[in-house]
């Protein structure tokens, strides 16, 4: 199984790998102001690469629950100056978390490789024509309503088979807008338009979405569902999400997605070398 994204190509199975998150935001939940400053944003993803992450996302727009919308001018002017940077500095693939397909073409044409798409659920084709164009690679995330309303009531009959179908779709339309199979990460998109139980049941089904054929992305690091479990604040999540990137990788997921890169990158490893030895 390969992943395609534009000069860059990753052959599956492989070591996990990790996904460091840079979010260039006054107003995310855990890193919300730290790297406004594209200066301080580089550095903090050359520290990432430095500690074993082998893509960068970067973010403009909170995309927490209740988030307010970013006008695209604004998100551009935020994520423009690091992606720009990084491209000169960094060795390993750029993604870009948008929803706007015009921040997304020009995180492109600035040397991103991937489109993280929380909004994968849209209905026009915009962001996947880009994506095509640009032969990027794309992260396709389940979400259920939109950050302002998501948190509210989700509901679903069967979550993990819900989200199966989900990607079964998105798989068939991305391939008709031109985006290919082996340019796709798949995402069940934890604590979007899901409850804690929900988000537990998509956990303990991570490996029923392997029988697609695709990497599986997972992202957890800091989320409200480990502090509603175990009643932790945001700072204290870290071990939880640890716990939760080592049954991920050992459910078949490709990879993680965190704030907390070198701990990550440990559990991990950790987890692969029990795996290697397992009768
Ligand atoms: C995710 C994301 C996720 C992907 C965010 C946060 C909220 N992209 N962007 N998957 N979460 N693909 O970092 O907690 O779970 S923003």
């Amino acid at each position: 199984m390969t992943f395609r994204a534009r000069q860059f190509s990753f052959a599956f199975p492989q070591p996990t790998l990790v996904m460091g998150i840079v979010n260039v935001t006054p107003d995310s939940f855990s890193d919300g102001g730290h790297f406004l400053d594209p200066a301080a944003a580089v550095a903090h993803a050359e520290k990432q690469v430095e500690q074993g992450a082998e893509i960068i996302d970067v973010g403009g727009e909170s995309t927490r629950p209740g988030a307010q919308p970013v006008g695209e001018e604004e998100e551009l002017r935020r994520v423009m100056p690091v992606i720009e940077q990084l491209a000169g500095r960094v060795k390993v693939p750029t993604s870009i978390d948008t929803t706007k397909p015009g921040v997304a073409r020009a995180a492109l044409e600035a040397g991103a490789s991937i489109v993280n798409d929380v909004a994968a659920s849209r209905t026009d084709d915009a962001m996947w024509r880009i994506v095509a164009q640009a032969q990027a690679g794309y992260v396709c995330m389940h979400r259920q309503g939109t950050p302002q309303t998501m948190q509210v009531n989700p509901v679903y009959t069967d979550v993990v088979a819900e989200v199966g179908d989900f990607f079964v779709e998105r798989l068939r339309r991305l391939n008709k807008s031109g985006v290919s199979a082996d340019q796709v990460a798949l995402d069940v998109g934890i604590g979007f338009g899901k409850t804690v139980e929900h988000n537990l049941q998509l956990l303990a089904g991570l490996r029923s979405f392997t029988k697609l054929e695709r990497p599986l992305l997972f992202g957890v690091s800091r989320k409200s569902f480990i502090g509603k479990l175990l009643g932790a604040d945001v700072a204290d999540r870290l071990p939880g999400a640890l716990a939760c990137a080592g049954w991920a990788a050992a459910a078949g997921v490709q990879i993680i997605r965190t704030h907390d890169v070198a701990e990550t990158v440990q559990a991990v490893r950790m987890t692969e070398a029990i795996l290697a030895r397992r009768q």
